[in-house]
């Protein structure tokens, strides 16, 4: 179809960009990293996001390499900058392979840059299948410093059993539970928050609250002891021009 050859194309042709957005302290404001997040500036379609190619890049598989186009870049903007961290969000797909840690870690070696700046964010669903290949990528990437965190937590299948078997150092809430807490039904989603906070406080895991839109949520996530936030109120993604003036 026209989308799948224009995405062979833009591959082709390295036409994909990371835009990077803030991850703050929720207590004090204080900025710890960025998420890099897919676009593909499209000749004739603007600006892509990955709604609308990433079902598309998951069914042909095209999806690692687009993925790969990213890190090389993220790796790069580590090794020119001081400090902070950048996260990159992984497709179940490299789960499937046996050499994505090595891999990764070679592409972070040529650059220069230093692995504990680099986190991997993976959903539930990567966990789901063949968990013993799983299980030694996120180890072999845990032993060189790369920080694995949950993404998009409570949507998927969360066992919470996978806190303990998996070497996942942060979890991301949800927007949508965010997004939940002052809603009309929200003392459920509030209850439930505050449990996952403290399950993870108890864990020793690491805390972001995703989708943080007003001051009210950003709020009541800190006085539940989230400690960090993402979110429109806290920063918009933006191209990286603009990011690593910053830092
Ligand atoms: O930026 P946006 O909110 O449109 O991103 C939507 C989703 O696309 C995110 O939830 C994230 O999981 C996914 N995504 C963003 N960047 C990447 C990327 O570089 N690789 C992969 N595989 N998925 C990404
Ligand atoms: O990887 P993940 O699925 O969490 O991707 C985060 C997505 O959420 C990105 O597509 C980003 O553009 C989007 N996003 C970031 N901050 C906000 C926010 O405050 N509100 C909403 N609705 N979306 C956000
Ligand atoms: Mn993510
Ligand atoms: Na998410």
């Amino acid at each position: 179809l026209e989308l799948e050859s224009d995405l062979r194309r833009a591959i082709n042709n390295r036409d994909f960009v990371p835009f990077y957005q803030p991850i703050v302290s929720l207590e004090d404001g204080r900025l710890i990293g960025h998420e890099a997040l897919l676009r593909w500036p499209h000749e004739q379609r603007g600006l892509l996001l990955p709604g609308q190619f990433l079902a598309l890049g998951e069914e042909s598989g095209l999806i690692e390499q687009v993925d790969w186009l990213i890190y090389e870049q993220v790796v790069k903007d580590l090794a020119r900058t001081a400090r902070g961290y950048v996260s990159v969000n992984v497709s179940p797909r490299h789960f499937r392979v046996a050499d994505f840690a090595p891999r990764l870690l070679a592409v972070i070696e040529e650059a220069g840059a230093d692995a504990d700046r680099l986190r991997i964010e993976i959903t539930e669903t990567a966990l789901l299948d063949d968990a013993p290949r799983t299980l030694q990528t996120l180890h072999q990437l845990r032993e060189r410093g790369v920080v694995v965190q949950l993404d998009d937590f409570g949507t998927g299948y969360s066992a919470l059993s996978y806190l303990h078997r998996f070497p996942i150092s942060a979890l991301k809430i949800d927007r949508s539970f965010v997004a939940g807490l002052h809603a009309q039904s929200g003392k459920s989603t509030l209850a439930l928050v505050d449990g996952v906070l403290s399950l993870a406080r108890t864990l020793g895991i690491e805390t972001i609250g995703e989708g943080v839109e007003t001051e009210q949520q950003r709020q009541t996530l800190q006085q539940l002891g989230c400690n960090y936030g993402q979110g429109y109120l806290l920063g918009y993604p933006a191209p990286r021009q603009a990011t690593l003036q910053q830092l």
